[in-house]
């Protein structure tokens, strides 16, 4: 791909775009605008990542022509469980890919690997445990949840009788509240997760309150299964029902889902993925997953990952240092929330300013948040991508003052 100055690895074959251009030169022109934008543009969303080489080419390969609706089942039936012929070699790639993710987590859950996103994920975790209308006890977009988490402008939270935990002052999630609330609310299930929490999730607490309560227990690992995957997290393997997360954020993979779940909800939830929420897999991306997860068994993954959370660390700390407000004052994980409630302009307007200047990240509301979600008080930080491009402590923290002579002069 590229190195932290934005110069080309020569590995990522840049004549494809010129390939696309004989047959669409609009489309290959603004496909070339994209890369060169994330190429020179310092990267700190969250929730991005780049992904190797060939993850990019097995997503882009002869899998995309393929149609495989149904499952392989070829080890447990002795037959393709697909609803077309000439599967003999996707059903091989998809058991293959589900052994591998099963290696990167140490677990022997079952893994779906079909699932387009982590949306489509959850939609499908739910509905293997729940039916309309049964209440699950959750974490609001506000307080670092996701749209998915009960959002009432998702599906969640039209067809789930929603409640939420909260956070404390501090912004850590209150794991009193969430023991009070599910025994006051007696939930179906308890579901955790974050989009923008900066620190470690007690998984253990989280399964203890749902076992005194008799919920189901979910975990949406989406932004810091890399970090799980590498130890620098505690798993939430053995402990919830289900787990859901996408492979593009930390994980570094293709845009996509995985669900896992314990052995005994298997054929709910492939039933809920197929035929419930989705038609055919998506082959190509799920070779891509089957790499990503090979590179996230490595040891120089793992290495990568220490570095992503050292990195977000010191980057933070700059802030500190700076005189600026962090939610729950620092992080632990790969992300952090700049609070902006005390200056006179929004998430947005720093977004904005920020884009203008080849930083990109995204505004994000904070807890207790007076703003909207279109203006926000604060800006989500993610150090995953730069990582990936060799930035370290020192980088993120001359980044740290750029921005804040941009927000110096913004005042
Ligand atoms: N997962 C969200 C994010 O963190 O950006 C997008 O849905």
């Amino acid at each position: 791909m590229f190195n932290k100055k934005g110069a080309d690895s020569n590995t990522y074959n840049v004549d494809n775009i010129e390939f696309i251009k004989k047959a669409s030169h609009k489309v290959g022109e603004l496909i070339e605008k994209e890369y060169l934008r994330q190429k020179n543009n310092v990267e700190l969303i969250a929730s991005e990542n780049y992904c190797s080489e060939a993850v990019l080419a097995a997503c882009g390969s002869c899998l995309s022509w393929k149609y495989a609706e149904g499952y392989p089942y070829v080890r447990t039936s002795g037959n393709t469980g697909r609803y077309y012929g000439g599967t003999e070699f996707v059903d091989l790639l998809e058991e293959y890919a589900c052994d591998k993710w099963r290696e990167v987590f140490k677990t022997d859950y079952h893994v779906n690997v079909q699932p387009h996103s982590g949306s489509q994920a959850n939609f499908s975790g739910y509905k293997a445990l729940l039916n309309p209308g049964d209440t699950i006890l959750s974490l609001t977009l506000d307080n670092g949840g996701h749209l998915t988490h009960g959002s009432s402008v998702n599906f969640s939270g039209k067809l789930y009788d929603m409640h939420f935990y909260d956070v404390d002052d501090r912004g850590f999630i209150d794991m009193e509240d969430v023991r009070n609330k599910a025994h006051d609310i007696k939930p179906k299930l308890i579901m955790t997760g974050a989009s923008a929490y900066s620190r470690i999730i007690d998984f253990e607490a989280f399964a203890e309150i749902a076992n005194e309560v008799g919920a189901y227990f979910m975990v949406d690992m989406a932004h810091i299964a890399g970090l799980v995957a590498a130890g620098e997290h505690p798993s939430p393997f053995g402990l919830a029902d289900i787990i859901t997360t996408t492979t593009h954020k930390t994980l570094r993979g293709p845009r996509g889902g995985l669900i896992f779940s314990k052995p005994e909800f298997a054929k709910k939830v492939d039933s809920a993925v197929f035929p419930y929420a989705q038609g055919g897999p998506l082959e190509h991306v799920i070779a891509g997953k089957a790499v990503c997860a090979e590179e996230a068994c490595s040891d120089d993954y793992k290495k990568y990952i220490h570095q992503v959370v050292v990195n977000c660390k010191a980057f933070a700390d700059e802030f500190l240092k700076l005189g600026y407000k962090i939610v729950t004052g620092g992080t632990d994980n790969h992300l952090f929330m700049l609070d902006l409630s005390e200056f006179n302009f929004s998430g947005k307007d720093l977004q904005e300013k920020l884009d203008e200047n080849g930083i990109t990240l995204n505004k994000n509301c904070i807890p207790c948040d007076k703003k909207s979600p279109k203006e926000t008080s604060g800006v989500r930080i993610g150090t995953a991508p730069m990582t990936t491009r060799g930035y370290v402590e020192e980088d993120f923290r001359e980044v740290a003052r750029r921005i804040d002579s941009i927000i110096k002069a913004m005042k």
